[in-house]
């Protein structure tokens, strides 16, 4: 009974003991996942925030970041759940790949909704961020900053696109989340889902016509110019990234470390999305850029953008119910003030 007794107390200090000295007993490596490769804005901006993470954590926090979509076998709009089980512990993950799991953050793909990166930037920063970050975190995945990959621009090899007939029969790649089939349909082209890291593959073979990426994250890094020699800016859908951390894992940090989580988040986001932009606001370097490399730069106008914009308006309703009329209503407010302000 005694030594019953005795081993109890034993025990208790020991436990006790244990979980105060390997409270910081962290994962020695922690696994960011992106799904394009190490070149370009968002690529470097994760060996970015791993290397500060490293350094404002004195070393606790090793974050390797895993490029090229290596994490989730192959299935990209798997990342949000891999993160929620912590199998993730990191991402700079676009919305579009979560956008299946967290219905609301197809509020970005909405066809032509956002036409400028001020829409963006009041709704990022307006109660619609703080409220779509609410929801991942219910979900599992709290968010640490808003970066960006960018608008979307559509590239082809077969001719220039400026009205729904051009589209006609093009066969092109989209990402595989329901709202991009639906959006190139009513568009009149011929969509197929798949995953980037086969979609370059496919773009190789010749298998697909084209498809829709923004230019300085993807196009360019990816030197699409070898395989698609259109492209044609219409900006009609905006792609936001988030840099996002697995809750399980994010509440094993203490709060020193958290702090400095986030502090570093913060810069990382606010330089990855300057470079995101650089040559796109204002500037017209980044065309500039494709055209010498032989690409044929089509620009549509603002006439052109509402062809394709009425086309898409039984998709854009459909999908508003989706995303929740309520927080549409309040982006929309969002977007008016940031145009007043301009
Ligand atoms: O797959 C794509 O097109 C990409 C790289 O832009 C995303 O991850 C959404």
């Amino acid at each position: 009974m005694k030594k019953s007794a005795l081993f109890i107390i034993l025990l208790i200090l020991v436990v006790g003991f244990a979980s105060t000295v390997f409270s910081e007993n962290y994962k020695p490596e922690y696994k960011m996942s992106i799904v394009v490769g190490p070149a370009g804005p968002w690529g470097e901006s994760a060996a970015r925030f791993a290397e500060e993470v490293k350094k404002a954590t004195d070393g606790r926090i090793n974050i390797k970041p895993y490029y090229s979509g290596q994490l989730f076998a192959g299935k990209q709009t798997n990342e949000f759940l891999l993160m929620k089980q912590g199998v993730i512990d990191f991402a700079l993950g676009s919305t579009i790949n979560w956008s299946p799991t967290v219905k609301e953050l197809n509020l970005f793909a909405l066809p032509f909704f956002f036409s400028s990166y001020k829409d963006l930037d009041a709704v990022e920063n307006g109660e619609v961020g703080k409220q779509l970050f609410r929801i991942i975190e219910e979900k599992g995945v709290v968010g640490l900053g808003w970066a960006e990959n960018g608008f979307r621009e559509l590239t082809n090899s077969k001719r220039s696109v400026a009205k729904p007939d051009d589209l006609e029969g093009l066969k092109l790649r989209v990402v595989g989340s329901p709202i991009f089939v639906d959006i190139f349909k009513a568009m009149g082209a011929n969509p197929v889902s798949m995953n980037w890291g086969e979609a370059l593959s496919a773009f190789q073979q010749g298998t697909v016509d084209g498809q829709e990426n923004p230019v300085i994250s993807v196009i360019i890094p990816n030197k699409l110019w070898q395989v698609n020699k259109y492209m044609t800016s219409w900006n009609y859908a905006i792609d936001p990234i988030i840099l996002g951390v697995s809750k399980m894992v994010w509440d094993t940090f203490d709060q020193k470390d958290k702090d400095a989580i986030s502090k570093v988040a913060q810069e990382v986001v606010t330089w990855q999305k300057n470079g995101a932009r650089e040559g796109l606001e204002g500037s017209t370097a980044a065309f500039d850029n494709l055209r010498n490399n032989g690409m044929e730069v089509t620009i549509l106008t603002p006439d052109q953008i509402k062809v394709f914009k009425d086309k898409t308006k039984p998709v854009f309703d459909k999908w508003v119910n989706e995303v929740g009329p309520e927080l549409v209503k309040m982006a929309e407010k969002d977007i008016q003030k940031a145009m007043q302000a301009k």
